[in-house]
């Protein structure tokens, strides 16, 4: 356990003064049940429209249970509103949820992206509970248990954005890969839920919960349980044994049948019309890793911080670590319209995707990489060397939170992140190695067996570093 003083100064951040009065209380009662009747109203309407029909007899199946004591759906329905999702998906919150959220005077926390906060005074078992479940998920995953699965983010969209028409009835589906180990369950299952409420349905075809090897009990037979009862076709997978979130991805897709995969934290949340923008990359070119706008979720409060990825591009220094790199000194003279898809010279697999055949083709991951760290970076740089681009599409919004702790490992000898650094060095940079080796220093060059490597990007005819530096990231040259 972390001491007393150093978590809960950050979390007493978020704790504003008691202001809340009864009557907002009433109000809100009363809006929501406004929204109700006229939600049910909706509900029926859509229902009852028999033009809009859908084969999707497994997803009717799993859905039927559910909608049963709300209106009998005929095995042609088809769902076409976020509204009746919100019927279907439960918000998740237990009794004991409820009884904190009444006893906190909380009302619906979280909801549209409002910051969590307590009112004052805050009881001492709070406290408590607070920084006990901080320490053990590295976030506040206490207050998390109290929002709604379903919690509203507001449409953020600019209209150029809302407007285009992408392409996705030309194109198949995705698979949706989110790999976990020993995660939070409000966290997870948002980040579930919300893929589920912000997608077309019918262009998802999988999405793969990628076990490495958790212990926790919630997410053994409960998950398995919860799963089938949403409306998509949602995997549950186990590794064996641990194997790091780097191989753990690799299992993930050699599981996939979709011919386009998105890589998902177990820690995000998607905003409406995330996935159609990125899906109509594919349909010119299936080589290709597509990354969305990834906004910043507050791990204290829980709410987006959308200002931090404005006008700005990822990138990374001769250290290798990541770096937001603000976009005219990436673009140079090929300046983009800032609502384009434009070249980026790296990705973080927090939300990417990338083409079946191609992920397989240019050898997955680096599976002799220690547990986490470095596997996007190595991913864009060989994808951009070996024939392929990688691309950010910036109409497309995602919601990812750095939690303190990241999933969680103890290396096994190898020497964690600066060992995946070598590795990067010692098989993509060529000459230029010495340079990243000038500014890191590491006491030893440890890295293990490359030769595999070396031959997998000797087999695929790829492009040296001097040819990413001449034209996909020209800046890098002048950065120390
Ligand atoms: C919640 O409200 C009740 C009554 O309005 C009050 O007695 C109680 O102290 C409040 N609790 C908190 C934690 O603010
Ligand atoms: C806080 O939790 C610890 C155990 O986790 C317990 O010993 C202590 O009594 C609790 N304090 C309060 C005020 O509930
Ligand atoms: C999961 O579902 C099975 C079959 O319905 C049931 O027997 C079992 O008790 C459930 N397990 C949990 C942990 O809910
Ligand atoms: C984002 O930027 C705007 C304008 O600069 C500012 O008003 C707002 O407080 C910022 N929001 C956050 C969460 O930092
Ligand atoms: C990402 O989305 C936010 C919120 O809509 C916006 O402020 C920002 O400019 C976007 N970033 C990029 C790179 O388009
Ligand atoms: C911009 O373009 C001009 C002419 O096309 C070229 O001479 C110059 O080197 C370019 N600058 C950069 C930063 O690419
Ligand atoms: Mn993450």
């Amino acid at each position: 356990m972390k001491s007393l003083n150093k978590i809960p100064m950050k979390l007493l951040n978020i704790i504003q003064p008691y202001t809340t009065r009864s009557i907002l209380k009433y109000s809100a009662i009363i809006v929501i049940t406004w929204i109700v009747v006229f939600a049910c109203f909706l509900t029926s309407t859509t229902l009852n429209n028999q033009q809009k029909l859908n084969q999707n007899l497994k997803t009717i199946n799993n859905l039927e249970s559910k909608m049963s004591n709300i209106q009998k759906i005929t095995a042609n329905s088809k769902i076409t509103s976020q509204l009746n999702l919100d019927f279907i998906l439960p918000d998740g919150l237990t009794d004991e949820a409820k009884t904190y959220i009444k006893e906190l005077n909380l009302t619906s926390p979280g909801e549209n992206n409002q910051p969590f906060h307590f009112h004052k005074p805050i009881p001492a078992h709070i406290v408590n509970k607070t920084e006990e479940m901080y320490n053990k998920y590295g976030f506040n995953a206490f207050a998390s248990s109290l929002v709604s699965l379903n919690r509203n983010l507001p449409d953020v969209r600019n209209d150029v954005c809302k407007n285009r028409k992408y392409r996705n009835e030309q194109f198949s589906k995705v698979s949706i890969i989110i790999p976990f180990y020993n995660d939070e369950w409000s966290l997870l299952m948002r980040t579930v839920h919300s893929i589920i409420r912000k997608s077309p349905l019918h262009l998802i075809e999988e999405i793969i919960l990628v076990d490495d090897y958790s212990t926790y009990e919630h997410l053994q037979e409960n998950l398995k349980n919860y799963t089938k009862s949403l409306p998509v076709t949602v995997k549950v997978i186990r590794t064996h044994k641990r194997l790091g979130i780097v191989a753990n991805r690799v299992f993930g897709a050699r599981n996939a049948v979709a011919p386009v995969l998105i890589y998902v934290d177990s820690h995000i949340e998607c905003f409406d019309g995330w996935l159609e923008p990125i899906l109509d990359r594919f349909v010119d070119n299936m080589e290709l890793v597509v990354s969305p706008n990834i906004s910043d979720t507050n791990r204290f409060n829980l709410a987006v911080n959308f200002n931090k990825t404005a006008g700005r591009t990822m990138g990374m220094n001769w250290r290798l670590e990541f770096k937001w790199i603000p976009n005219e000194v990436i673009e140079g003279n090929k300046s983009v319209p800032i609502y384009d898809p434009k070249p980026t010279p790296i990705v973080i697999f927090a939300v990417l995707a990338i083409g079946r055949k191609f992920f397989e083709k240019i050898g997955y991951l680096d599976i002799d990489f220690d547990i986490w760290g470095g596997e996007d970076f190595e991913l864009a740089l060989r994808a951009w060397m070996c024939g392929g681009r990688v691309e950010l599409v910036p109409c497309s919004l995602v919601a990812h939170m750095f939690r303190e702790h990241k999933y969680k490992h103890r290396s096994k000898g190898k020497g964690g992140y600066r060992w995946n650094m070598n590795r990067i060095a010692e098989i993509w940079l060529g000459k230029y190695k010495r340079r990243y080796y000038k500014y890191v220093k590491p006491r030893r060059r440890r890295f293990g067996d490359i030769q595999e490597r070396l031959k997998l990007k000797k087999e695929l005819n790829c492009k040296n570093f001097q040819w990413y530096l001449d034209n996909v990231f020209p800046a890098l040259k002048e950065m120390d």
